[in-house]
């Protein structure tokens, strides 16, 4: 057993790179070659692998530290061969190791003008990948303005150009593979700078590239000072999402486009786990991708995303006089959540009707206790009660679905629908089951007004657990309401009227509550459903079975 300190290796003309990941910690077992941490210059990431296997001891680098060449990243506890053979190559001199072969010229003139510009020497790269073309043909190109990214699975370098002029012709598309002396692009213009300044740096890190490091840890240092020599800062502002190359090729397995992901990391570098909690925002559906939003119906969308036909579009002022309103902000996001509850839930509607004529009566002579008080207490009240020992009693009515698990939720928030003169709001009475019938009268008067007046605010609108939408103070019979997601059910109220009720042995007049309850197949049985409603039309024909 050795302890051997692994070293950043030579990095060329870089002075001080910055480390933006850490890819391992005390106590790992690291393989040789295996990536220990990213380094990032402005114009090229690079992972640095170990150069010997063994189990991490210590780490010597943080997050945001500057290393360069020597620099110790780990103690490694390597073992047997490997750890003399470590030991022996972390004591070779930068001298010992063997040159490179001779770098060709990065840009060739032509006889008739035209300069050609070839891939410099990248190293031992084979086949690396273009990931990203900066100009298009017609584009006057400065010297050293990066023309192309090309990446490895250890570095991702963006390819400057050795000269200045238009942009005649580009050779390379994305996706294509490139080697080294491959025809870049065709330029027209000045030839006065020597192509020596791309490819002499390159050729001096690599001849000075210590046996020591592992062959990938050559390449990517090579590739990443081709890209190196005295750019202009602000190469992000190109467009090329700040990723680390492991995580541009973990983002690209999932099909994540990495320039729609926010970088959590220093200076908005994108992270591993940004990716997949962006992955995870667009599968649980929070968030979609740029392409998922372009197919999507939006407001009166043309139905493509859904394999639909085409939203009819027809000019109705040639069958009589019309006139175009746009419609508020709040009907336009509400339209926006409406048409995706009803499209991606699949929603069953449940009618039934409660005898509610005793408690009516009840609701009577309560206003009249209380008419001094100024609380009114409608049937809504009473509804959002039962609904609560409902919601207790089949406790998935009260949760929400996240992918395949069901977050079952000890707290009943409650909201109820609000027609405003701006369009239907939901203001939400939170903990109902802490709260008595005039506290939420009281409480609901109040929201209801707020929303009437514009004055909601987005914690008065959020949380609810369940909802319901009482037509009954307008009319109607039964309706089916849409679910408000992530909610998985919704409770629709209509009017209540005198009907004559079958008790055995006559008809009686009762007052009966027509009730439709939506709810989430997914996440609800039809049986289930049924039974909600019979208990909740069991508490509202005597109300004390709140109390049990
Ligand atoms: N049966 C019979 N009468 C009812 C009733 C019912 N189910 N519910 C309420 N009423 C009566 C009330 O007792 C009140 O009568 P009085 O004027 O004689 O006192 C009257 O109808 C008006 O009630 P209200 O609507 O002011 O009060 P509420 O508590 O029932 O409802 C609110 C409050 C804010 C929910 C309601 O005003 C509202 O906006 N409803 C519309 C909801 C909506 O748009 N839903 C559709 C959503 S889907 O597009």
């Amino acid at each position: 057993m050795a302890l051997v300190e692994v070293k950043v290796p030579d990095i060329g003309d870089f002075d001080e790179v910055a480390v933006i990941e850490l890819l391992v910690k005390v106590g790992d077992t690291v393989k040789a070659e295996q990536s220990l941490i990213t380094v990032e210059s402005d114009k090229a990431s690079m992972e640095i692998p170990s150069s010997t296997a063994g189990v991490v001891k210590e780490l010597r680098v943080k997050l945001g530290d500057k290393v360069k060449e020597g620099s110790v990243v780990l103690v490694v506890e390597a073992a047997g061969a490997a750890a003399a053979a470590a030991a022996v190559a972390s004591a070779l001199p930068a001298a010992a190791a063997a040159p490179v072969a001779v770098v060709a010229p990065a840009a060739a003139p032509t006889a008739s003008g035209l300069i050609e510009i070839h891939v410099p020497d990248i190293g031992d790269f084979k086949d690396v990948a273009v990931i990203e073309v900066f100009v298009k043909p017609g584009d006057t190109i400065k010297v050293e303005q990066s023309l192309i990214t090309v990446e490895s699975d250890k570095a991702s370098m963006e390819i400057p150009s050795s000269h200045a002029g238009v942009l005649k012709e580009l050779k390379v598309k994305v996706g294509d593979k490139v080697n080294i002396g491959d025809l870049l692009a065709i330029l027209e213009g000045s030839v006065a700078v020597a192509t020596a300044a791309v490819a002499a740096p390159v050729a001096a890190a690599v001849a000075a590239a210590p046996a020591a490091v592992s062959a990938p840890t050559a390449v990517a240092v090579a590739a990443a000072v081709v890209a190196a020599p005295a750019h202009a800062p602000g190469a992000s502002t190109l467009g090329l999402p700040h990723a680390s190359p492991s995580v541009r090729k973990f983002a690209r397995e999932l099909g994540v486009p990495l320039e729609e992901v926010k970088g959590q990391g220093p200076k908005g570098r994108i992270t591993q786990d940004d990716v997949q909690a962006f992955t995870k925002a667009v599968m649980s559906g929070a968030t979609q991708t740029k392409a998922q939003a372009a197919k999507a119906p939006a407001g009166g969308g043309d139905g493509a995303g859904l394999g639909l036909i085409p939203w009819p579009k027809v000019d109705f002022a040639k069958f009589g006089p019309i006139e175009r309103k746009e419609m508020g902000r709040i009907k336009k996001i509400s339209g926006a959540n409406l048409l995706r509850n009803a499209v991606m839930i699949p929603a069953v509607t449940n009618h039934d009707d409660a005898d509610i004529t005793d408690l009516e009566a009840f609701r009577v002579s309560t206003n009249k206790e209380n008419e001094k008080s100024g609380v009114k207490v409608t049937m809504l009240a009473f509804l959002i009660k039962a609904c609560v020992a409902a919601l207790k009693k089949y406790p998935e009515f009260n949760s929400s679905l996240d992918g395949d698990a069901l977050v079952y939720k000890n707290y009943w928030h409650i909201g109820f629908a609000a027609d405003t003169p701006n369009g239907l709001m939901v203001p939400v009475i939170r903990d109902c089951d802490k709260k008595g019938v005039l506290q939420i009268s009281q409480e609901m008067s109040e929201l209801a007004k707020k929303a009437r007046d514009g004055k909601l605010g987005p914690a008065e609108m959020t949380g609810a657990t369940f909802t319901i939408s009482s037509l009954g103070g307008i009319g109607g019979k039964y309706f089916t309401p849409i679910i408000n997601a992530p909610e998985v059910a919704i409770l629709g109220v209509c009017k209540s009227t005198m009907e004559p009720v079958w008790d055995g042995k006559a008809f009686q007049p009762r007052l009966m509550l027509p009730l439709s309850l939506t709810w989430d197949h997914r996440v609800i049985d039809g049986a289930a459903a049924a039974r909600f409603n019979a208990f909740l039309g069991q508490i509202l024909s005597d109300f004390r079975r709140v109390l049990l």
